[in-house]
């Protein structure tokens, strides 16, 4: 690997030497190249005359430069392939350029592309560069107005951030539409979009009385798809007022859906450009969880407005700031849409899915990073996730009061600014009077912390002593942790399952809750509880109050009653899980492929989910489901995919052993024929799914699937159905995959879903298959999209299939990353993230997946993005 891009460091940030007042542009959208003018006026931050200013470039023609005025002598700056640096400048200047790009070629999908027929931008982190010579730093913000020039004809909808300010028509034909945004913003939140849309359009009244007007653009095949984003929309809106006091500050909100888009949507000031999947939702095409997406997207974006815009990120190390608070604030609004215990539930999942194995793997980085190579890198599930853990860790440690006065303080003192993770923590300590400094390890150490519980139970003293001690495993570049500050929220539970009063050996007899937040700071602490009638059992880390691994030496028993009794949701579900686990890993340690796996504490458990099943349908359907096979890979020292999938199946059987007839009245009772959307019709419909999935690996089910598949009346249900269907090579699931395709065959979410159904496949050709589908018509490797409904869904969540014995999933996989590399770095450095997760693989499967990295690192152009994915990757 030669040319290897350099790392930027945290510690090497300086402050801007120029900061830019106002941004005046001008955009003439022409198929053969767009001219892009832009007037900047310029102060150097020292006042002095003299600094060098720097401005930074990708992929730009420059046509003309001048400043106050007058064309810059060629002497007087130097362009290269990245930037453009100009000398002797007085203190105060206004400077003009003038530079050439072409939307039409960029498949990066930064800066300013085409998507289908309209044109559309990305600017976050690194896109505006790709626009115009800018100070391309978050912590340069300025007022902005833009004027778009385009045929009317086909581009009649013309958009910006801000306020419409003024329009017309040039003598040539070409009309204009002049926006202005009065808030003054870094460049990374710029949005341009120019098109031929439909618009659904609604108002919204703040409680300070401004009328908003409400806009969502489409394609115009896509109207009627956007009432679900809009009502979400309006709720997200009220909710933070409400529940924040925060009021939005435009008088109009816009978000417009663009079919190529290389994540799932971005916060741009009064213009939102979204991802198809994140906004249009209808219950023919859509699937609940769909609907669940397109919700906490529209909320998350629109909360950013306040958390992200009008306070922003000094630098990008600070993402966490504006990622992790916005994530915490999105699952704040969707449990008060629904069950709470479900949806933190599902946040775990997530979690463990996909944060847990980064911060156990060579990528591993704290919630702020301290260098990278490419920042696009570095939206991930630590940076947003774990990053929302932390927050919601200052929330129970400050309890809901203390952390809304850090929240008012940190927006009194910051508003229009850009600042760091330490201002966000400063204003929570100043606001509560308390000392945070520990809690900050949370953003500098990596690595998911480790809590062993230990108890003894003094039966003649009536003594019950918690024994906690904290770890934290080596990560890159981090040997040794300290240790953190968390919540432990905790209960006791007597033999029968009663909460048991907690007094604490050093507080008042008088205060005796059922439930504590126990402070733990140090690698080792006790906690005495007096008055313990029994030995009781411990229910630990309630509602899962802080992002670590808990190790307590459960019985199966134990486990039982917790699941059965505790009285806290998230941690019945997870005492299931947890039986569940370790029945799987005993399974797993065994020479000999054990007969059974389920055992009568499990199968009793599940039995009692089954008989509670119609208290909380939504629930149950979290419960019925055993834990993954991932997350079992997640708990080893050395993995063995076959040997999971194997033992998990056995289980599964097991389960239908005994409970198969059980399942199948769940089954018949909830299933329905409707398209209702309501939250007690999601979740009939989740545990007649989870209920029919179980039964499907057991034996005879192919007319229950197929006649699950034709009664489907919405998307879930035929969903559910095709993707059963299609672990089988058989004529049922040919017809059904042929159906589906023929039916949908125009709507390309819905086309996203038959080849993510196809990537999803138990078949073991299903490596061969997915190459012949990457042939198909309807593939293309230019739409993000497509590419992780095949790519992205085999090799994440198909571990079977892409562990292949053979390797034939890490060669089609370094295959498509390779060809990626040049058509759409980030998307292919996202692509590639997979094979980084080799150390912990049985031998075979690491030098597999080794070779292909390899393979890749040897190639030539290799893109930032994927460089740094590749070289740390490799490392062991
Ligand atoms: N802020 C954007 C993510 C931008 C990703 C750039 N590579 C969406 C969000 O988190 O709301
Ligand atoms: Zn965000």
């Amino acid at each position: 690997m030669s040319n290897q891009p350099a790392a930027i460091r945290r510690a090497d940030y300086n402050a801007p030497s120029h900061f830019v007042d106002t941004v005046d542009l001008r955009f003439e959208l022409n198929d053969d190249g767009t001219i892009v003018s832009s007037r900047l006026q310029c102060r150097a931050s020292d006042g002095e005359p003299g600094a060098d200013l720097l401005l930074d470039g990708n992929e730009l023609k420059l046509l003309e430069i001048s400043v106050d005025g007058q064309p810059l002598p060629a002497a007087r700056y130097t362009v290269d392939d990245q930037s453009l640096r100009i000398r002797d400048l007085p203190a105060q200047f206004e400077l003009e350029i003038r530079t050439e790009i072409h939307p039409q070629r960029n498949t990066a999908l930064e800066g300013l592309y085409k998507s289908g027929g309209m044109y559309c931008t990305q600017c976050e982190a690194e896109g505006f560069r790709r626009i115009t010579y800018f100070p391309d730093r978050p912590d340069v913000m300025a007022v902005y107005t833009t004027t778009i020039v385009a045929d009317p004809n086909s581009y009649p909808v013309l958009l910006s951030n801000g306020n419409r300010v003024d329009a017309g028509h040039l003598d040539d034909g070409r009309h204009w539409v002049r926006w202005h945004d009065p808030f003054p913003k870094p460049s990374y939140l710029f949005a341009l979009v120019a098109g031929d849309l439909a618009c659904h359009q609604d108002r919204f009244v703040t409680a300070s009385g401004r009328d908003v007007l409400l806009q969502i653009f489409v394609e115009h095949h896509n109207t009627g798809k956007t009432d679900h984003a809009m009502a979400a929309l309006k709720s997200a809106m009220a909710w933070d007022e409400r529940t924040h006091g925060l009021e939005y500050d435009l008088d109009r909100y816009m978000i417009v859906a663009v079919d190529d888009f290389n994540m799932g949507a971005m916060e741009n000031k009064g213009l939102n450009v979204f991802n198809t999947v994140c906004v249009l939702a209808d219950p023919e095409t859509s699937t609940d969880r769909d609907f669940e997406t397109v919700e906490a997207v529209i909320a998350h974006e629109y909360f950013h407005n306040w958390t992200g815009n009008r306070v922003t990120c000094r630098d990008w190390f600070q993402l966490s700031l504006k990622e992790g608070l916005t994530v915490f604030r999105e699952h704040q609004f969707c449990a008060d849409q629904g069950s709470a215990e479900v949806k933190r539930i599902g946040e775990v999942r997530t979690l463990r899915a996909a944060q847990f194995p980064e911060d156990a793997g060579p990528l591993a980085h704290p919630v702020r990073p301290d260098s990278y190579i490419d920042i696009s890198n570095f939206y991930t599930a630590t940076v947003y996730n774990k990053g929302s853990e932390v927050i919601r860790m200052y929330h129970s440690l400050l309890g809901a009061e203390g952390y809304y006065r850090g929240m008012q303080l940190y927006f009194k003192r910051h508003d229009g600014q850009a600042v760091t993770c330490d201002d966000f923590l400063a204003a929570m300590a100043d606001a509560n009077d308390r000392d945070l400094t520990q809690f900050s390890r949370w953003y500098s150490q990596a690595g998911t912390p480790v809590l062993e519980v230990q108890d003894d139970y003094d039966a003649t003293a009536q003594r019950y002593t918690l024994t906690v001690r904290q770890s934290c495993p080596a990560t890159p570049g981090q040997a040794e942790k300290l240790p953190f500050h968390l919540p432990l929220v905790m209960g006791l539970l007597d033999q029968g399952g009663r909460s048991m009063a907690l007094h604490l050996a050093d507080s008042a007899a008088s205060d005796a809750p059922l439930e504590r937040l126990l402070e733990i700071t140090s690698h080792e602490q006790q906690f005495v509880f007096e008055q313990v009638s029994e030995r009781p059992v411990p229910s630990l880390l309630r509602g899962f109050s802080a992002p670590v691994r808990l190790r307590y030496d459960y019985t199966d028993q134990q486990l039982a009653l917790l699941a059965a009794h505790d009285a806290d949701g998230f941690t019945r579900w997870e005492a299931g899980q947890q039986l569940a686990t370790k029945l799987m890993l005993a399974a797993l340690g065994r020479a000999e492929p054990p007969a059974h796996v389920a055992n009568e504490h499990l199968l009793s458990a599940l039995d009692g989910v089954l008989r509670r099943a119609s208290e909380d349908p939504a629930f149950a359907a979290e419960a019925l489901t055993l834990p993954s096979e991932a997350y079992i890979a997640d708990q080893l020292a050395e993995v063995d995919v076959e040997a999971i999938h194997r033992v998990r199946e056995a289980c599964i059987r097991d389960i239908i052993a005994e409970l198969g007839s059980d399942l199948e009245t769940i089954y018949r009772e909830n299933r329905g024929t409707d398209q209702a959307m309501d939250g007690a019709s999601m979740g009939r419909r989740a545990l007649a799914c989870t209920a029919l999935g179980l039964l499907a690996r057991g034996d005879d089910v192919e007319d229950l699937l197929r006649d699950h598949y034709r009664n489907a009346a919405n998307m879930t249900d035929r969903l559910c159905a095709l993707g059963l269907l299609a672990h089988t090579d058989n004529d049922a699931a040919a017809a059904a995959l042929a159906d589906f395709h023929d039916r949908w065959r125009n709507d390309d979410l819905v086309v996203n879903k038959w080849f993510q159904v196809q990537a999803m496949s138990l078949r073991e050709d299903t490596p061969e298959l997915i190459a012949q589908l990457m042939e198909h018509p309807d593939f293309s490797l230019t739409n993000p999209n497509r590419v992780r409904s095949l790519i992205g869904a085999f090799a994440q969540g198909n571990p079977l299939r892409f562990h292949r014995p053979d390797g034939a999933g890490y060669r089609l996989l370094a295959d498509t990353v390779l060809q990626l590399n040049a058509i759409n770095p980030q998307v292919a450095a996202r692509m590639l993230l997979p094979l980084t997760r080799w150390q912990r693989q049985i031998p075979s499967a690491r030098e597999g997946m080794r070779r292909e990295l390899e393979r890749i690192g040897n190639a030539h152009k290799l893109s930032k993005d994927v460089f740094e994915v590749v070289s740390k990757g490799l490392q062991a």
